[in-house]
């Protein structure tokens, strides 16, 4: 089973002897494939010829309603891109399946088996037609695996330093390093939109400062709410991204910390506008 390999992110033996995968594509499909992939975290800290040879070994799947992509407890083949379409998540819970998110016409999913040679963590349903693109096992782990060893490497000490991660053991951070991504802004970007729930008044006022080792975006995952505060990079700015499945999973034992952070948010906002109705939880 290939659920026996061992998984050593440390391992740099390179597997050469590997033929490169090559599934040609048109004109039109690399450029629906790049932008299906510009924005995905696993592939934001490859190098560059790296992420071609991704880009090169990746293939059109074409999804109908009700296809189950994956199915928990299998043995992983393929990590998936989403091009378009909505799959459901399912996650069995004393032997029902439980919906347990979404993915909305972007994003990615499947990167958990072939990671840590585990069966399937969850179950992947179309709710619609859809495509994906699909990357083979072996170029992922030849890729994506073998760059996670990197990863650790130049992330390990400062995740290190991140009081919000304190409460993980040093396993759960490590895996949050192998899901990130690295985003760079220039002096004021815009990282993350307010959604304006009142058109009228787009003064804005600033709040709060993060600096090395905070964070911030947490507040509508948390909530399941709109943005409530826009965000600019103030000069050049390196933020770690993870995405809102890999938030779920992964920042649980993190969530009593930052509700209480949450709560101070609020009392912030009441200091300066008098109310905190936007935090409402
Ligand atoms: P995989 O290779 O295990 C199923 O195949 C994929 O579903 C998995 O990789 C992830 O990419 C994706 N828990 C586990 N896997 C998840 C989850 C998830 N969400 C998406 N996947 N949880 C839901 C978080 C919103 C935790 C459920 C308890």
């Amino acid at each position: 089973s290939v659920c026996a390999e061992a998984y050593d992110p440390d391992d740099e033996s390179d597997d050469n002897s590997q033929p490169q995968v090559v599934n040609p594509k048109t004109d039109e499909q690399r450029r629906r494939l790049q932008d299906a992939c510009k924005d995905i975290l696993l592939f934001k800290t490859l190098e560059k010829e790296q992420f071609s040879e991704v880009l090169d070994a990746m293939f059109e799947v074409q999804v109908k309603p009700q296809d189950h992509i994956i199915d928990q407890g299998d043995d992983g083949d393929n990590f998936y891109v989403i091009d378009k379409g909505v799959y459901d998540i399912f996650v069995a819970k004393d032997g029902v399946s439980v919906c347990v998110g979404k993915y909305n016409n972007k994003g990615s999913f499947g990167e958990l088996a072939l990671m840590y040679n585990t069966p399937r963590a969850a179950t992947i349903v179309a709710t619609e037609e859809g495509t994906l693109w699909g990357l083979d096992r072996a170029t992922f782990h030849r890729l994506i695996v073998k760059n996670n060893a990197k990863k650790r490497r130049l992330y390990e000490a400062f995740i290190e330093c991140v009081p919000l991660l304190n409460c993980l053991e040093l396993s759960e951070r490590m895996k949050i390093v192998d899901v990130l991504g690295v985003r760079t802004f220039n002096d004021g970007d815009r990282i993350i939109a307010q959604t304006k729930v009142n058109q009228q008044d787009n003064t804005e006022v600033e709040v709060a400062r993060c600096s090395r080792g905070q964070y911030f975006g947490e507040l509508a995952l948390v909530n399941n709410k709109p943005r409530a505060a826009s965000v600019y990079a103030v000069g050049e700015t390196k933020c770690l991204v993870i995405d809102i499945q890999a938030f779920e999973r992964l920042l649980g034992p993190c969530m009593d910390i930052m509700k209480r952070n949450i709560s101070q948010y609020e009392d912030q906002l009441v200091a300066l506008f008098g109310s905190s109705d936007d935090l409402k939880l």
